[in-house]
């Protein structure tokens, strides 16, 4: 019972930390992302910039009188997005029980796995940090609702459990608007009528929250009594599909090219059943000495056979260094679409 194992991770300032580390040279300024032009909208901003109260959906001019010497990049969606990809091939090592929430934000139900919650975590953000540079933070708990209160706890670089019976004390307190469902003008109305915490909101009965909320008011009435039974939902957007195998230590290409060939039709058949298609396709290699490095492409059109898979798999493989001997090579094709809606790419 109230097993702690949903995890709720969330990047930190993400389109701005992607900046960051693409530009080592600006760490420690203020960097904002969109709102360059003064009709523009601000992403993001890092967290110096945020000190001078900048912050998501400002629009420029304002970020500008605040910040005025903030660096202000332009959206590089595409490079969010193949950072995204790269994070979240970290959560799939750990288990498939990964829903995307956006390009930045997952949870992941690690029942599965025979290990601490916190190890866990503290391995993810590990495995993170060493392949990205960035920072994110965790929320541990033992339902959605409860992990992502948890993981907004310590931004950035926070990691927080909320348990059973810290449920009271933690939601007593809280503002009408940390309930997942509040927007800013539910927890306007609500202030209203003199109500400002969770504590004043658990005096409402459920038939007036329906009646107020209409029909999210029993989803509301549970939550902030720690209850929520959504379970983690993987085929909210299909992410990736994947492949990959250890051997024994080889610097034979051919062997490689053979296992690539070997997946590509695995793929195939897997994208086949649930009538996927994608459009990026990843090669990872774990050396000798361990060391893992990932290589991508996205193409600009959707593929779903095994030739097409095995082609992009061996222009990755040429552009790797090989002179270390290999003992885990692996496929994954990412970016998937349904196969009747191929337009529609993931985060768009
Ligand atoms: P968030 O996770 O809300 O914000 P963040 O990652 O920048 O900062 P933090 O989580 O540390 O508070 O959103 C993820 C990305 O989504 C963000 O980097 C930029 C983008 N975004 C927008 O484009 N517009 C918005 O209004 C918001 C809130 C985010
Ligand atoms: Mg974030």
């Amino acid at each position: 019972m109230n097993k702690l194992n949903i995890l709720h991770i969330d990047m930190d300032a993400f389109y701005a930390s992607v900046e960051e580390q693409d530009h080592p040279h600006l760490k420690g300024k203020p960097i904002i992302v969109g709102g360059s032009s003064n009709h523009g909208v601000v992403t993001t901003a890092n967290y110096v910039a945020r000190k001078y109260g900048v912050h998501s959906a400002m629009p420029g001019f304002m970020a500008k009188k605040l910040c005025p010497n903030g660096i202000y990049l332009p959206v590089r969606m595409h490079r969010y997005k193949e950072v995204s990809r790269q994070i979240f091939s970290i959560y799939y090592d750990f288990t498939d029980l990964v829903e995307p929430v956006s390009v930045d934000e997952a949870y992941l139900d690690i029942s599965n796995l025979d290990m601490d919650p916190v190890d866990v975590a503290k391995e993810i953000k590990r495995r993170v940090f060493n392949t990205t540079g960035l920072t994110l933070s965790v929320g541990i708990s033992y339902n959605k609702f409860l992990a992502k209160l948890a993981s907004d706890w310590n931004k950035p670089n926070g990691m927080k459990i909320i348990s059973y019976d810290m449920v009271p004390e933690i939601l007593l307190p809280l503002s009408v608007k940390k309930v997942h469902g509040i927007g800013p003008k539910s927890a306007e109305k609500l202030n209203n009528i003199g109500i400002y915490t969770i504590a004043d909101l658990l005096r409402l009965s459920e038939d007036f929250l329906v009646g107020f909320f209409g029909k999210h008011g029993n989803e509301i009435y549970s939550r902030i009594r720690g209850i929520d039974t959504r379970v983690i939902d993987t085929e909210r957007e299909r992410k990736s599909l994947g492949t990959e195998t250890t051997f024994e230590d080889t610097d034979n290409k051919d062997i490689l090219k053979s296992y690539l060939y070997e997946f590509s039709l695995e793929i195939e058949s897997a994208l086949d059943k649930d009538n996927f298609t994608g459009k990026t396709v990843s090669l990872k290699i774990k050396y000798e000495d361990f060391k893992v490095i990932t290589r991508s492409k996205t193409l600009t059109y959707f593929i779903n056979s095994a030739n097409d898979i095995y082609d992009v798999a061996i222009s990755l493989l040429e552009e790797v260094n090989l002179s270390k001997k290999v003992r885990l090579i692996g496929i994954t094709v990412s970016n998937l679409s349904p196969a009747d809606m191929e337009q529609l790419s993931f985060f768009d």
